[in-house]
């Protein structure tokens, strides 16, 4: 909305309703601070003492205008142009510069730069770097909130290039299925880096997609603070009696490089200059001076408050020593400690398959964890593909047990957010194949959370896996190797009943990420005496199932049947066979202690070999045992093809065959 030309000092027509003059000096000094950060930053960048600078400049009136409205206890989801959100929550300015000079008073001990980090304390959750999962994260905060039933609304950035990404979409039609409570703003500044809008999207508004999502939405100028705030303090508080998402399209402008580094060249200086016009903290001040609100007395004033905040909070960062460099602080920060607590089995037995395992230790869970949440593909009224979830809606009802769009990584994402929330969370992969669909929230969020700022995922990924049903290349992958090399996550791969029930439970007590293999072709084919009662058994420790002095066995999952089978048939072999269980943590102490007793080694593994488990292994073995061994360590694995579908070309992928063999030359080495 435009005023005529006769004050061309004020752009926007203001319309202040029913505010006192508190707020609004509340909201101009909202936006004076981070501005007046940003300039300081500038100087600093350009004389070395800060790297790398997301100018907010041009965009405060958003950050402020929402964190003013939300409570200081409703989560914000900030991206990098969002300085206002972090000082209105009043975080200490020191802390923010030692952020951005890594140092330890920062929020993730030198660990991630920038905006890269969240705090409990303040209820923000930054970003990582990639665009896109902060929606589905938005969305568990939201889920958990909408679960307490405490009418809490939480409100999540992007820029209008993030809007690209598949997982803005997934979360956006997540939240809209569930009427979740986020605020989802969308700062449209005109450039994605230097990408303008015409080469991002082709629609005239990104709120018009509302309509698509079912979701209402809204176009907010976001330059003139009274209209972000008054007309979010109209949504937020009809969001609160009446819980929904709402997809909100802030019109602004970046006024600076994408960077500081990258310039604007790319940028017609007549936009530059028409938006130099609509400036949101000089249009507000020469506003506030009209009404006779602020004067240039007490502008003078707050300017020199805020100048010398900073510089004293600089002189506090500039101050603490650089961090250390210390190896075992680093890798005890990778997982949240965890104290196992052994709950012992009971007398009661029943001999059941793996699948009905894992059914009853997920339900005995839910039973145990009354913050438990499962999410996944059909798992409701169907009970999943393989029902395992069964009969779980009638016992746990549908707010816990909630079947999901066809959207992995913003379901991943949204059991990230609940974890932040307080809440456990189950997602079940249709098939672990489809985790590919779910990698970057895996990797990036849930993997790296705790190291970078102390926040753990409480959240178990159930992937059911691997061949032998004729399921051909995409449903019969077994894929641990892509999570057992990201640190941050645990890695369970069970292959009997009793294990599954006792790992699964103690996957879900445990809270790190944890990928949970369930191999399909053991579902319904291996059977064992498992207790009736809830039960866990530690994650790490591998199981010696049989012993022997010739050689040591080494595998998991449907390897370690192969391997029993294979014993069974010739029983004249004296063998060590170790089901290693648990990937991540690995039990290095029993495949070291079983090595030195036997001297001989092989690693049989269903995956093929370049970069897997056993390759790794055989690593450390000759590391850690060279001198012990009387052969080469002998890795076992499939063909390096994809998975084939005819019966006949799979039974030649897997390695079944090719392990008999191999098993005989090196006991005859
Ligand atoms: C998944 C992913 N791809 C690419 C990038 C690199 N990148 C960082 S910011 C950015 C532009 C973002 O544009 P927009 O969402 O409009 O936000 P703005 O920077 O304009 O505020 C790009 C391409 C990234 N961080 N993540």
């Amino acid at each position: 909305m435009m005023k005529p030309d006769t004050s061309p000092q004020i752009f926007f027509d203001y319309n202040r309703k029913d505010l006192d003059d508190d707020t609004l000096l509340k909201l101009y000094r909202g936006m004076l601070k981070p501005r007046l950060i940003e300039e300081k930053m500038l100087i600093l960048l350009r004389q070395g003492k800060v790297s790398k600078w997301f100018s907010g400049i041009g965009q405060e009136a958003i950050s402020v205008g929402i964190t003013a409205v939300l409570e200081k206890d409703e989560y914000i989801l900030p991206m990098h142009r969002n300085l206002g959100v972090f000082t209105m929550r009043d975080i200490p300015l020191h802390r923010l510069f030692s952020q951005w000079q890594g140092k330890a008073n920062g929020f993730t001990k030198g660990r991630d730069r920038s905006f890269h980090f969240g705090t409990q304390e303040f209820h923000i959750v930054g970003m990582i770097s990639h665009l896109g999962p902060q929606f589905g994260v938005a969305d568990g905060i939201a889920l958990g909130n909408k679960l307490k039933e405490n009418n809490k609304v939480c409100a999540v950035f992007t820029g209008e290039g993030g809007t690209s990404e598949g997982d803005i979409h997934e979360a956006l039609n997540v939240a809209s299925v569930w009427q979740l409570p986020v605020l989802f703003c969308v700062e449209n500044n005109g450039y994605g880096l230097s990408t303008p809008t015409n080469e991002q999207y082709n629609c005239e508004n990104i709120a018009d997609r509302g309509i698509g999502y079912g979701m209402e939405s809204h176009i907010i100028e976001g330059n003139n603070i009274l209209e972000v705030y008054t007309r979010l303090k109209d949504l937020v508080e009809s969001m609160r009696t009446n819980p929904r998402p709402i997809l909100l399209e802030f019109k602004t402008f970046r006024m600076r490089g994408h960077e500081e580094a990258s310039g604007t060249k790319y940028v017609p200086t007549n936009l530059i200059d028409e938006w130099g016009l609509r400036d949101p903290l000089t249009n507000f001040e020469n506003y506030l001076l009209d009404e006779g609100v602020l004067s240039e007395v007490k502008i003078e004033t707050f300017k020199t408050e805020f100048k010398n905040e900073i510089d004293k909070n600089l002189d506090i960062a500039f101050s603490e020593p650089a961090i250390e460099f210390n190896k075992t602080i680093e890798l005890n920060d990778v997982y949240k400690p965890f104290e196992y607590q052994e709950i012992a089995e009971k007398q009661n037995k029943e001999n059941i398959r793996l699948i009905d395992a894992i059914s009853q230790g997920l339900k005995q869970s839910m039973e145990r964890h009354d913050n438990l949440i499962i999410m996944g593909q059909d798992v409701a009224e169907y009970g999943g593909v393989f029902k395992i979830t069964e009969g779980f809606v009638e016992q746990f009802g549908k707010e816990r047990v909630r079947n999901t769009p066809i959207c992995e990584s913003a379901i991943i994402s949204t059991g990230m957010g609940l974890s932040i929330n307080g809440f456990k969370a189950v997602v079940e992969m249709q098939f672990a194949d489809f985790v590919t669909s779910g990698f970057n929230p895996i990797i990036n969020y849930l993997a790296k959370s705790h190291y970078r700022w102390n926040e753990n995922a409480d959240v178990v990924v159930r992937m059911p896996c691997g061949a032998g049903v004729g399921a051909g290349p995409f449903h019969s992958q077994t894929n641990e190797a892509w999570f057992t090399h990201t640190p941050g996550l645990k890695v369970v791969y069970p292959a009997f009943p009793y294990d599954a029930k006792g790992l699964l439970a103690t996957s879900i007590e445990d809270p790190n990420p944890v990928l949970f293999f369930e191999h399909k072709a053991l579902y319904r084919s291996i059977r064992q005496d498992v207790p009736t009662d809830y039960f866990t058994l530690p994650l790490g420790k591998a199981s010696l199932l049989k012993q022997g002095e010739a050689i040591t066995i080494i595998s998991y999952g449907a390897g370690v049947h192969w391997a029993l089978e294979t014993l069974e048939q010739q029983p004249e072999i004296k063998a060590d066979l170790i089901d290693l269980r648990t990937l991540m943590p690995l039990d290095t102490e029993a495949i070291y202690k079983s090595v030195k007793k036997t001297g001989k080694v092989i690693i049989l593994q269903e995956d093929s070999m370049f970069g897997s488990m056993a390759s790794d292994i055989s690593a450390l073995i000759m590391e850690n045992c060279f001198e012990y061994l009387d052969a080469p360590v002998k890795r076992v694995g499939s063909l390096e093809t994809p998975i084939p579908f005819a019966a006949n070309l799979e039974a030649g992928y897997l390695p079944k065959e090719k392990f008999k063999e191999i098993l005989l030359d090196l006991l005859s080495y």
